[in-house]
């Protein structure tokens, strides 16, 4: 097609569906497909940047391979669902819920959606359960994640949301990371940061982490503290701001009460105390608390490392207690600001989308706010019996007490903790209706009704970011196969469930499009701290993104709240919250002798069914695997790559082992993503503890005491493959994992997937099965080698010259390297034997020495050449050749155009 007649890409403006900074994107659209994404240069959030997420948003979304397209549903546990149409599906879920309301009552049913939903979806989700089935059990994804912070900001500042904004980040003079690796988890606020710091090199940066992460690597005082700690670490700050008179007395006597208590509390620690508390030097959190005080503006950044940790709001209040000491709030660069995980987490919070709250902040155990809402929504009244937080509603469902659940836009067999108990909960369950974008999470495997949603790209609404500021999401191309958004969806069911329980009302489910449903939910917020009275999709398309309150007539949004230091307690005045330190839920002991830590990687997103699809976002960790300080390894015997078995009392996975002086000695880590799609097991949560924080009900996701031990593994497998379709590739094999001891799928290069297995014995039978799987290569070269006895085989192909795949059995050796090569994809160099032999393939790939005088090997060279360099310069700077010459054909063969380089071995990961 000539230039000219090809059409012009459409772009539409929107909202990065990943982290809580919310950027602004713009994606490029041709039809059905879109076609690219880049950063929004108008949007306040990135000003045009984006993370390496956001960045690859058009490759995750081009394949429909894996998507749930179509409504399925199945009439027995014991059958598979199959594909069915809409009023079906919708028609059999609803009568499924009225039954079990009819029979059981309405607290027999339970909601679990998604700070990943959409505000009008949220919005939605809520009505529906409160006010036409009447129960407060819908709860979403965002008690593991924000519900700590929630609670903290209400008991102290009087109402939810941070009272600070990005440009804080620009204006601080102090920056206090804690339990928040910003570098991984909020990639574009650390650019903010890292170029804040380049212009004004005196701001102090502190990061409060066990671990020394990418974060913690550029902060000026990383303070390592013993898992947990937290609060100790706080307490001690402020005894010593206390006693060196580095509090803000006339703020402590104008704007809040209880100084008195928490002095008396905080007495006690004293910085010495608090230092060995949290296994750090006095001298550190001095200099810590100094900074902190002394700053004309200190700004503290935190996240999971506080919030998931049975002493989350806690950890929370300490540290908002050392904020209104110093009067560290409310000032441009100061304040305690929560950094919120998911795109809209605080969207949620909003619509009180949760089983601790109501509609627009508002609260269940306050009469007055549950008439208000049910006037609202024009039912008789709502329940004010309180709703079942996250871990206890799978509890309640594992017990028979909720008899049916919803699940949208979340993954709970792979992200709630304890997933045996989760898998059992899921299992017992009289029906399960789930609603996803994504056929083959482990959640899939349970649901009677699956609902195929749209997703990201395909969608209309709007979400609110970690600065409570406002943003559109806009659909770019047309929803696939029979997807629907998720606004519908629960439109849909809400509907029916209308009809079959409180036939004699009038539907107030009829919108039409997600404006009229943020119409409402903004009269609801009219009055109330995050009024946006003020604000509609006419503005956003106009103005652009917004933050809250906005309430009519203002012309913009707030960007800090309590400038004034009026608080949103009915006096006005913040609340010191005395906290006392508590060891973990779950401390080590000799029989789970390591702390395990969790977190997140760089490029992947929770349970991966985005992130997972694109081979280029493994390359950053392409593996899973337990991290573990190279001495705890060494004293126990463990090697790099060693498979190991993690148990806790609840659960156990085998990880490999990464050696990484990140960790102090006696902590593990594992990352969270890796689940039942990518690994032979449910990924870390097997092993994680649902201890809850008693005020908030978070659970402690971050700690549990656990075991490391040798799994005994002895046959291995491994397996690389190119393929047009990996993503389908994944889907065939994926059910093979679960057989193996280990067993994980990581996709690589730009088509390669790569399986590893490890079972006890050998694997003939699964091997059989495998190998029919993968149909290996097309009708091209094929190798092979067997060898029953020592219970060996090995099948090498090639295509065009180029090496396609391998399968190596029961002996590993030469596999890494192979890959190496495949994974290069350049033509294959000497005898095809070479492939099946360790010791020819080893040396065929080995980086030779070119030039013995002066130490020059093959890799070097090559280097060079593949950055452009042409044979002069190789010799300038390498100087091979230049004394005795001999190497000099070799080296200059090796700088000819077009040559080939044998690819040299690269250690695993
Ligand atoms: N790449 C990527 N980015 C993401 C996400 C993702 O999946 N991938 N998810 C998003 C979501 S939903 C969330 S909630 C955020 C999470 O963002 P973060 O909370 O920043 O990320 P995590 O890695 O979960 O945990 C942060 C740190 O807490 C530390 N930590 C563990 N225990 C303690 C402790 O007792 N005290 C302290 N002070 N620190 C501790 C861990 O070592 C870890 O480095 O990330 C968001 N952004
Ligand atoms: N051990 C440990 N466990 C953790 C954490 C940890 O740090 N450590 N972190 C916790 C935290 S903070 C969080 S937020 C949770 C996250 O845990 P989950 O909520 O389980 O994470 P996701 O994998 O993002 O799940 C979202 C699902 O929604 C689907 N989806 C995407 N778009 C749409 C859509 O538009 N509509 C619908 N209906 N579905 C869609 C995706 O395919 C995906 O399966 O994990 C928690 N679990
Ligand atoms: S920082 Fe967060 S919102 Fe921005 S592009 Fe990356 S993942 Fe998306
Ligand atoms: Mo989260």
């Amino acid at each position: 097609m000539a230039d000219a007649e090809r059409t012009q890409p459409t772009l539409t403006r929107s909202t990065c569906c990943y982290c809580g900074v919310g950027c602004g994107v713009l994606i490029e659209s041709e039809g059905d497909r879109i076609t690219g994404v880049r950063g929004d240069p108008s949007h306040p959030a990135n000003f045009g940047r984006l993370c390496t997420k956001g960045l690859t948003l058009a490759q995750t979304a081009q394949s429909l391979t894996g998507r749930a397209l179509y409504p399925e549903m199945r009439l027995s546990r014991e059958s598979p669902r199959q594909r069915t149409d809409w009023d079906s599906a919708l028609d059999t879920a609803a009568e499924r819920f009225a039954d079990i309301v009819r029979q059981h009552g309405p607290d027999a049913v339970a909601f679990y959606v998604s700070g990943q939903l959409l505000t009008e979806d949220y919005y939605v989700f809520n009505k529906l359960a409160k006010g036409v089935i009447g129960t407060n059990n819908i709860d979403t994804n965002s008690r593991l994640c924000m519900s700590s912070s929630v609670t903290a900001y209400k008991q102290a500042l009087g109402a939810d949301g941070p009272p600070t904004c990005y440009e804080d980040l620009e204006l601080a003079d102090c920056v206090l990371f804690a339990g928040s690796n910003m570098a991984y988890a909020h990639p574009v606020l650390f650019r903010r940061l890292e170029d804040a710091k380049a212009r004004r090199p005196a701001t102090r940066w502190i990061v409060i982490d066990p671990r020394r992460t990418d974060t913690a690597a550029m902060a000026d005082l990383h303070l390592q503290i013993t898992p947990g700690s937290d609060v100790a670490l706080f307490n001690g700050m402020l005894h010593h701001l206390i006693w060196e008179g580095l509090t803000a007395p006339a703020y402590i006597a104008a704007h809040t009460d209880g100084f008195a208590a928490l002095k008396q509390v905080v007495r006690d620690y004293t910085p010495r105390l608090a230092a060995e508390m949290c296994g750090i030097l006095e001298a550190d959190l001095i200099q810590a608390a100094e900074w902190f005080g002394r700053s004309p503006a200190s700004l503290s950044l935190y996240c999971m490392g506080l919030n998931q940790s049975a002493h989350g709001t806690d950890k929370n209040l300490a540290l908002i207690n050392l904020h209104l000491a110093c009067g560290q709030i409310g000032r441009p660069g100061a304040g305690p600001f929560s950094l919120t995980g998911q795109p809209n987490a605080m969207g949620g919070r909003e619509v009180g989308g949760m089983a601790t709250m109501l509609a627009a902040h508002r609260d269940i155990d306050n009469a007055g706010h549950r008439a208000e809402v049910a006037h609202f929504w024009g039912v008789p009244a709502l329940s004010g019996r309180p709703g079942t937080p996250a871990v206890a509603m799978f509890d309640a469902l594992r017990r028979g007490e909720i008899k049916a659940i919803w699940i949208a836009c979340t993954n709970p067999a792979h992200s709630m903790p304890d997933l045996n108990s989760v898998r059992e909960a899921l299992g017992k369950a009289e029906f399960v209706v789930l609603q996803e974008a994504f056929a083959d999470t482990d959640t899939a495997a349970y649901a009677d009704v699956l609902l195929p949603a749209t997703t990201w790209g395909e969608k209309s609404g709007t979400v609110t970011n970690s600065e409570r500021r406002i943003s559109r999401v806009r659909e770019a191309v047309p929803a696939p196969g029979e997807t629907r958004p998720d606004w519908w969806i629960a439109c849909e069911v809400a509907r029916r469930l209308e009809v079959l329980l409180r036939p004699a009302q009038l539907s107030r489910f009829g919108y039409a499009t997600p404006e009229a449903i943020f119409a409402e939910h903004r009269a609801l917020t009219e009055g109330r701290d995050l009024d946006i009275g003020g604000l509609s999709y006419a503005m956003l398309e106009r103005a652009g993104p917004q933050q809250w309150p906005l309430p009519a007539g203002a012309a913009q949004g707030q960007a800090r709240r309590y400038t004034d230091g009026v608080f949103a307690h009915a006096d006005g005045l913040a609340r010191f919250k005395p906290t006392a330190f508590q060891p973990l839920a779950e401390p080590t002991n000799a029989r789970y002798p390591f702390h395990l830590l969790t977190g997140r990687l760089r490029d992947q997103w929770h349970g991966m069914s985005r992130t997972g699809r694109l081979p280029q976002l493994f390359e950053h960790a392409p593996e899973p695997s337990l991290s573990m300080h190279p001495l705890d390894a060494e004293r126990r015997g463990f090697k790099a790559g060693d498979l190991l078995k993690v148990s806790s009392k609840r659960g156990q996975l085998v990880l490999p082992l990464q050696l990484s002086d990140e960790l102090s000695s006696g902590s593990v880590f594992a990352a969270m993503h890796w689940n039942g799609r990518f690994l032979g097991s449910g990924g870390i949560n097997e092993t994680s503890l649902a201890t809850v924080d008693r005020q908030s009900f978070q659970p402690e996701l971050k700690h549990a005491a656990v075991r490391v031990e040798a799994a005994d593994l002895p046959w291995r497998a491994l397996l690389a493959r190119r393929s047009k379709d990996v993503l389908a590739l994944h889907t065939r094999l994926q059910p093979l994992l679960a057989e193996c001891g280990y067993a994980s799928i990581s996709l690589r290069g730009s088509d390669v997937l790569v399986l590893r297995a490890a079972a006890g014995h050998a694997m003939p039978e699964w091997l059989g099965r495998l190998l029919a799987l993968i149909d290996l290569p097309p009708g091209v070269d094929v190798l092979e080698y067997r060898d029953a006895r020592r219970g060996l085989f090995k099948r090498v192909g090639w295509q065009d010259g180029v090496l396609a795949g391998f399968v190596f059995a029961g002996d590993l050796q030469g596999g890494e390297p192979l890959l190496d090569e495949l994974l290069a994809g350049q033509a294959w160099q000497g005898p095809r034997l070479a492939a099946l032999s360790p010791r020819q393939a080893a040396s065929a790939l080995r980086d030779p020495l070119i030039c013995s005088c002066k130490q020059v090997k093959n890799s070097q060279i090559a280097g060079l050449v593949q950055a452009g360099v042409d044979f002069d310069g190789v010799q300038a700077t390498l100087g091979c050749g230049t004394v005795c010459g001999s190497c000099l054909p070799e080296v200059k063969r090796l700088c000819a155009p077009l040559a080939m380089f044998p690819v040299p071995h690269r250690a695993p990961a």
